[in-house]
């Protein structure tokens, strides 16, 4: 019989097989630093309405998906504190507007690994046992161990979720589509920088039959979990 969700462009997951035990909800960088006051996001002078507009859908979400079995894991983008990690031209690229990573700023170092503005925002705390996954990059698969976690725990369906959309979230999907994951991300759950951009890359997923997978709202996803 299979379990599709209603996403476009197409109900997902493609073979009808979403069970507990292989999707995960995969909550990307929900860190002071890309939504909260003071954070990076906040110094570069975006609207953080706009990267804050995730959080109340996801707080939902997480409590349903943890109560049905899902997987959980969540990510944060930051460096080491001697920025070992850190390529020059992003650190150059960061100064360039005012917002330095490495420097310090209200929240502490900016994307520095243990700084407070590195830290995932209280509303969306992860729990003793669900992995996190310290990236450097923009993509969660780069080096992480995001992959051998996954086919350690055969997951085969990754609901995409955090911010922002159109860079380390599409980078995350685009990545996890190449390594054959069949991949759902959530409209509502994610955010952009710039609502253009958030816009677009929901475009940009649903091009050619569903390129890098499907989208869908977590209303959608919350009608077929209600069944489980
Ligand atoms: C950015 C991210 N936008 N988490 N990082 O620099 O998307």
């Amino acid at each position: 019989m299979g379990r599709f969700i209603t996403a476009e462009p197409y109900p997902y997951p493609y073979n009808g097989d979403l069970r507990p035990e292989n999707t995960v909800l995969l909550i990307i960088d929900m860190q002071t630093d890309f939504c909260g006051k003071g954070g990076y996001v906040d110094a570069m002078g975006y609207d953080l309405s706009l990267t804050r507009a995730p959080i109340e859908p996801l707080q939902k979400l997480l409590a349903v998906m943890r109560s049905k079995g899902f997987h959980i894991m969540h990510t944060r983008e930051g460096h080491r504190p001697d920025l070992a990690d850190l390529p020059e031209n992003k650190q150059w690229r960061s100064r360039r507007i005012g917002a330095g990573i490495g420097d310090p700023g209200p929240c502490g170092k900016i994307l520095v690994r243990g700084e407070p503005g590195w830290e995932i925002i209280p509303e969306l705390a992860p729990l003793p046992g669900e992995p996190i996954i310290d990236k450097p990059g923009k993509g969660s698969f780069y080096a992480t161990d995001l992959d051998l976690l996954l086919k350690r725990h055969g997951i085969q369906n990754i609901i995409l979720t955090g911010i922002t959309t159109d860079v380390c979230v599409h980078t995350t999907m685009r990545d996890a589509n190449d390594r054959g994951y069949e991949c759902l991300l959530l409209s509502d759950c994610t955010g952009a920088t710039d609502y253009g951009n958030h816009l677009a890359a929901l475009k940009m997923i649903q091009m050619q039959g569903g390129v890098f997978g499907a989208v869908a709202d977590s209303a959608a996803l919350l009608e077929v979990i209600a069944t489980i």
